[in-house]
């Protein structure tokens, strides 16, 4: 097994999924520390944006790639997955369909994918209060994880609108691909080939 420390320095590539307009581009663009935008401009095919994080010392690279989240981009996403460290999905507080959407969301990724990565769900819109109940969001991602079968899934409520959440989120994915040796990714890769 490699040290975690040759994780240091390194580039991981995460798409951020999810339906159309759950917020996607306005939370990889507080990443960036870009201003919030009101209104709604549809993400075409996918936007790819790379961003530098430190944490705990270490400096890490993401590449992110923001996804077209509207049905009609579904067959240019699939050639956007291969090769992702981890995977962010989206979904948007005050519609929950879009956080029962996950399901086939978790099924387009992982036939794309082939193998288990890092994930990680994000309640958007918490500025609009959680309409939807806490209840029901513990009980979707019991079932999503049961379906995953991963160790690793963690859950955030966010906004881009202020800001919530939005680097703590990603610090923890951070934390988690820092912990996970690269090997066990490479090895990954080659047994889904
Ligand atoms: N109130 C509120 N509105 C948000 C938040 N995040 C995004 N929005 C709004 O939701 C709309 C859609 O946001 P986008 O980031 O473009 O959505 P997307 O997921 O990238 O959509 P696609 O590119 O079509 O997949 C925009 O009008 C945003 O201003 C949030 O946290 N709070
Ligand atoms: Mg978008």
């Amino acid at each position: 097994m490699k040290s975690f420390e040759s994780n240091k320095g390194s580039l991981f590539k995460i798409c951020i999924v999810g339906d159309g307009g759950v917020g996607k581009t306005a939370i990889t663009d507080r990443f960036l520390g870009k201003k919030f935008q009101t209104g709604y401009q549809l993400t075409i095919g996918a936007e790819i944006k790379v961003y530098t994080q430190n944490i705990d010392g270490k400096e890490i690279k993401y590449q992110i790639w923001d996804l077209a989240g509207q049905p009609r981009f579904k067959f240019v996403r699939s050639s956007f997955y291969k090769g992702s460290h981890a995977i962010i999905m989206v979904f948007d507080l005050t519609k929950i369909e879009s956080l029962f959407n996950l399901f086939s969301w978790k099924q387009e990724v992982f036939k794309y994918i082939g193998y288990e990565i890092p994930l990680m769900i994000l309640g958007n819109k918490n500025d609009l209060k959680d309409q939807i109940e806490k209840r029901i969001i513990r009980d979707c991602i019991k079932k999503l994880k049961h379906e995953f079968l991963l160790a690793e899934i963690s859950y955030f409520s966010t906004s881009a609108l202020n800001g919530q959440n939005i680097s703590d989120a990603l610090r923890a994915i951070g934390r988690i691909l820092l912990r996970t040796p690269l090997i066990d990714l490479y090895e990954k890769v080659i047994i889904a080939k």
